[in-house]
């Protein structure tokens, strides 16, 4: 690791949160019914029938949660904002408590002096829209155009970095492909054609972004995986570019090149994503930011009908079982930059799952996670010094909270949640991350 200082004046130091994770309230003030409302409601889901109903309550606790940042010294937070809060029939009538929830959380984080980064989409469609066909169909593009020109007339005034999507590939292929996300469905074809409509809901939101805020800077975020081959045999090269094209060319190719990556199309044929004249050129409209949510790379083997995931047994893992490899991390970024060359990045999550136990003293010590946090960053300030534009690193997450289909066992915050009475605890690694930012900072 590195011991000097390298990143530059003005780097980007923030933390990310996202509605459904954090919000609660999920009956309040005119919310109507997402898809992980429902997915929690149908047994066997989400694991201990875990719920957001409460979750950390930000949607009541949001100021103490802002002091929190402001104690970090964070320059940036990154939400989400709930749909089914703005507009609860997914078409149509405006909800103005919704979008007076959101002016307020805005209001108040930049009070803080701290800059916020809205994310449209993170997973919570409203239900009545999946009821109409959800992301298969071609209109929840044209409805989340139309959504978002709603939450960009009322914020875009103080709000400049906009995210369209949130992790096209985990919404459609874990929630249309495997089943194992909301809305919990699995075919190929609709699989496709859900990952198909959210990039192009991408560009048809970055449209509005560009006519309504003037300024607005448009990112949209990607999980990427790097992938590596198990070993150097020409088999496992193969499966693993396979596996790569699944993961990370089939949503990067279509922003940066305008088109997908045509091995992976064959791959799938005779499914398809129904690309109409014009999509293409939609969803590659520039970007402004590459958004990069690292967690782990893939080892993979080519097995008969393409490739299988190779478990690092000597390597360390998170408690979700991650690997951690912080120079995949650092080789990921140089690649983006030598293959798609983005304007910027930003890192829009990072961090790490650990079982914390509070002692007795009442604290939480997490050294784990400081540690992947610290061999992260060294990996961010290499890929800097190596020529890479990042410009900021926002810690996945501020707050313990509602894991997916993991429930509230995975702990990824710095701030301890206690669920059973909200309290919120500093962790160390929290001390930590304040005092490495005021490190660079000074
Ligand atoms: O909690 C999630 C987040 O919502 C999206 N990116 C990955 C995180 C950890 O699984």
């Amino acid at each position: 690791m590195t011991t000097e200082r390298t990143l530059p004046t003005g780097f980007v130091w923030g933390a990310a949160t996202a509605a459904f994770q954090v919000e609660g309230a999920n009956a309040e003030d005119g919310r109507s019914e997402s898809i992980w409302d429902r997915f929690c409601a149908t047994p066997g889901k989400v694991r201990n029938g875990d719920d957001g109903s409460v979750a950390c309550d930000f949607y009541h606790r949001y100021p103490q949660d802002i002091a929190l940042m402001k104690e970090l010294g964070l320059d940036a937070f990154r939400f989400s904002v709930a749909w089914p809060r703005i507009v609860p029939d997914g078409r149509g009538t405006v909800n103005e408590a919704g979008l007076d929830f959101y002016d307020r959380l805005v209001d108040e984080v930049l009070a803080a002096g701290i800059e916020p980064y809205a994310t449209l989409y993170h997973w919570d469609l409203p239900q009545v829209l999946e009821d109409a066909g959800g992301w298969v169909e071609r209109g929840t593009a044209e409805a989340f155009a139309e959504y978002t020109e709603v939450v960009a007339r009322r914020l875009g005034d103080r709000v400049t970095n906009w995210i369209t999507q949130n992790e096209p590939r985990v919404a459609a292929w874990l929630g249309y492909g495997l089943g194992i996300h909301a809305p919990g469905r699995s075919d190929l074809g609709e699989m496709l054609a859900a990952g198909h409509h959210i990039l192009l809901s991408h560009g048809l939101a970055a449209e509005v972004l560009r006519r309504d805020v003037p300024g607005a800077r448009v990112g949209i975020a990607f999980d990427l995986n790097p992938v590596y081959p198990e070993t150097d045999s020409e088999a496992d090269r193969a499966a693993s570019w396979a596996a790569d094209g699944e993961n990370n060319r089939w949503f990067l190719d279509p922003v940066f090149r305008a088109e997908y990556p045509q091995d992976i199309v064959e791959r799938w044929a005779p499914a398809a994503p129904p690309v109409l004249d014009g999509d293409m050129a939609t969803i590659a409209a520039p970007v402004d930011l590459l958004c990069v949510n690292y967690y782990t790379r893939r080892v993979v083997r080519a097995v008969e009908d393409g490739f299988a995931e190779v478990y690092q047994g000597d390597s360390p893992h998170t408690d979700i079982g991650w690997e951690v490899v912080p120079d995949a991390f650092y080789e990921l970024l140089v690649r983006l930059r030598d293959e798609y060359a983005p304007a910027a990045i930003s890192i829009t999550e990072n961090g790490a799952a650990f079982e914390d136990i509070r002692l007795h003293d009442g604290q939480v010590k997490d050294p784990e996670r400081q540690a992947y946090i610290a061999s992260h960053l060294d990996a961010v300030e290499r890929a800097v010094a190596a020529g890479v534009p990042v410009e900021g690193y926002f810690v996945w997450s501020l707050l313990d909270n509602f894991e997916w289909a993991e429930g509230y066992r995975r702990r990824f915050g710095i701030v301890y949640v206690d669920y059973p009475t909200l309290e919120r605890v500093p962790k160390s690694s929290f001390h930590w991350y304040r005092d490495f930012i005021a490190g660079h900072r000074a």
